[in-house]
């Protein structure tokens, strides 16, 4: 298949994945680069020098172009942004935040930089600094999100900007890729079904919970401290929930969620821990290999597209 964003990232398949904090290593970016999309490290909140050799880890197993997501909140941003360049990486995304003050020092590297934007006019601004394409992610999306939905928010994007946009959030299957291809989107980028995937380093009882969830089983803490965060509903969110409720100060929930993520990825706490993940874990049924869900994907996409034609388009 051919877009503007395989030819861009010199991949095969129109997917990259999400570079979600804990759970996007090196082993999960080479298995989804080696099957045709674009593996991405999330350099999230680890220390420089852990993402520097992540990156040599992933280019010891893959010949296939990967990435390196940063999140801006991370206060090493600056030496991960370094760190990209020294490394020779060719695809960065960003997110949390806007990428501006990185942007030359990127493009003069020759590196590929693709921002995650919640809004129109966040897409619009990294249009104008010079990013090679957009993520629009919608607030279906796990982890740290924006307000609108994908459905609402990509055409939008789409329509607002001349570079490629690579729609994320609530995107799971075939028929999601379909939909996102019929907003105008090139790519997308999926975070929650490779959680699960064979080759993710997540622990079990996370990948249970995410194969258990039902299609409301998500909640979004943190909307009062301007950092809305979608996870999996469990002891830990309803406490959260009933703080905030109280109007609890950001200090009081920081305490809450201090290491959570880690524990419930690293160490199995899928009670007290926090479970990101987006609402489309209740279409996430099974574990299968990154080569196994992108073929499926591929194939469920061009079944949808065969299904359109024949059935609502039939003259
Ligand atoms: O970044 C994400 N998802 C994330 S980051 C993350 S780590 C974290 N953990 C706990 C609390 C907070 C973060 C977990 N999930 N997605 C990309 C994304 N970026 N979604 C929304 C945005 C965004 C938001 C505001 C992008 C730009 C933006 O601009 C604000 C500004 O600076 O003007």
């Amino acid at each position: 298949m051919k877009t503007k964003i395989t030819e861009l990232l010199g991949i095969e398949y129109p997917i990259i994945q999400g570079g979600m904090a804990w759970v996007a290593e090196h082993k999960l970016a080479a298995a989804v680069s080696n099957a045709g999309g674009l593996g991405l490290i999330g350099a999230a909140s680890a220390p420089p020098e852990v993402v520097r050799d992540e990156i040599r880890k992933c280019r010891a197993l893959t010949e296939k172009p990967f990435g390196v997501n940063v999140m801006l909140l991370n206060p090493n941003a600056d030496e991960v942004a370094k760190i990209i360049v020294e490394e020779g990486v060719k695809v960065v995304t960003t997110g949390a935040g806007s990428p501006s003050k990185y942007m030359d020092m990127w493009k003069k590297a020759g590196v590929k930089v693709i921002p995650v934007v919640a809004s129109v006019a966040m897409a619009k601004m990294m249009e104008r600094a010079g990013a090679d394409a957009v993520v629009a992610e919608g607030m279906e999306s796990g982890g740290h999100i924006g307000s609108t939905t994908t459905m609402a928010l990509v055409p939008q994007v789409v329509d607002a900007v001349q570079i490629p946009v690579i729609a994320a959030g609530g995107i799971g299957d075939g028929r999601g890729l379909a939909a996102a291809f019929m907003l105008g989107a090139k790519a997308v980028q999926m975070g929650t079904r490779f959680v699960v995937a064979e080759e993710s380093i997540v622990h079990e009882n996370y990948k249970n919970k995410l194969i258990k969830a039902s299609d409301i089983d998500s909640e979004v803490t943190g909307m009062t401290t301007g950092h809305p965060v979608r996870c999996i509903r469990n002891k830990m969110t309803k406490e959260y929930l009933r703080l905030e409720r109280e109007g609890a100060d950001f200090m009081e929930l920081e305490k809450l969620t201090l290491g959570s993520l880690r524990n419930a990825v690293v160490d199995g706490d899928v009670v007290n821990g926090t479970v990101m993940a987006g609402q489309i874990a209740g279409l996430i049924k099974k574990t299968q290999s990154c080569k196994e869900i992108m073929e499926e994907m591929m194939r469920e996409a061009e079944e949808t597209f065969r299904f359109a034609e024949e059935n609502i388009w039939a003259k």
